[in-house]
C-alpha cells in the first residue's frame, strides 16, 4: 500500500497532467507531455515535495497505470482522462463486440435519451469487462453497468481507440447501442 503522501502526490499529478497544468506552472506539449523536472519543481511549490525516486514509485505503483514516462524518462504524461486538449497519438483500434460502461442510476434518464457523452473529458471511457466497469460506477454510488454494442458501433463507422492500460475511448455512444446488464440496472 502506497504511503498517504504518495497517494496525495499521485492525485495532484493526475489533476495537473489531465486538467490543470497551470496550477503547477507547467506547459503540456500537444501530445500531453510535461517536463519531469518542471513537474517536480511545480509540486515543490505546491508543497507536495517529491523526489525523482518517489515519482518513479508513483508512476510504477499506480493502480491504474495512469501515467507514463517518455522513452528517455525526461517527460511524463497522463495516459488518458484529459480535459485539456491533447492528442495522445493513439491509433484507431477494432473494439471487442461488447464493452462496458459503469455509471449510477441517477444518470440513466439522461443517458437513455442522449446516450453516453464525454462530459468533462475528451472521450467516453469504456471498460473491457464488467468488474472494471462496476468499480468505475461505484466511485459515484450504487453502480449500474451498461453494455455497449461496440462491434456494431465500429461497423457503423464510429472510431475507437484503446489506451496503453486497456481503457477504450470513443467520442460518444448513441443510445441505440446501449443496453442494461443483468442485475445492475434496467434491462
Ligand atoms: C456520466 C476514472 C448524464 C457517466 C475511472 C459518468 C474511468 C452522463 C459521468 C475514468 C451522460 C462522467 C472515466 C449523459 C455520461 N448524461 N450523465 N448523457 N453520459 N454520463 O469521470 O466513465 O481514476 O468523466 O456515466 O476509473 O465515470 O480518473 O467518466 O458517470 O476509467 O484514472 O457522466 O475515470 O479513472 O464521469 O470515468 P467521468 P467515467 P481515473
Amino acid at each position: 500500500m502506497a504511503p498517504k503522501r504518495l497517494v496525495r502526490a499521485s492525485k495532484y499529478i493526475a489533476r495537473v497532467l489531465r486538467h490543470d497544468p497551470d496550477r503547477a506552472g507547467l506547459r503540456l506539449d500537444p501530445q500531453g507531455w510535461a517536463s519531469v523536472a518542471a513537474l517536480l519543481a511545480g509540486l515543490g511549490r505546491a508543497n507536495v515535495r517529491l523526489s525523482r525516486a518517489e515519482l518513479d514509485e508513483v508512476v510504477a505503483g499506480n493502480d491504474k497505470k495512469r501515467f507514463e514516462f517518455s522513452a528517455d524518462r525526461t517527460r511524463i504524461r497522463a495516459r488518458q482522462g484529459h480535459s485539456v486538449a491533447v492528442d495522445l497519438g493513439l491509433a484507431p483500434a477494432v473494439p471487442p463486440e461488447v464493452l462496458y460502461h459503469g455509471t449510477v442510476g441517477r444518470f440513466l434518464p439522461a443517458i437513455t435519451v442522449e446516450g453516453l457523452r464525454p462530459m468533462n473529458r475528451h472521450d467516453v471511457h469504456l471498460s473491457p469487462d464488467t468488474e472494471t466497469a462496476t468499480r468505475v460506477g461505484a466511485r459515484r454510488g450504487g453502480p449500474v453497468v451498461l453494455a455497449v454494442a461496440a462491434g456494431r458501433m465500429h461497423r457503423d463507422g464510429h472510431g475507437f481507440r484503446v489506451t496503453g492500460n486497456g481503457v477504450w475511448l470513443v467520442a460518444a455512444v448513441p443510445p441505440e447501442y446501449l443496453s442494461g446488464t443483468p442485475g445492475t440496472g434496467p434491462g
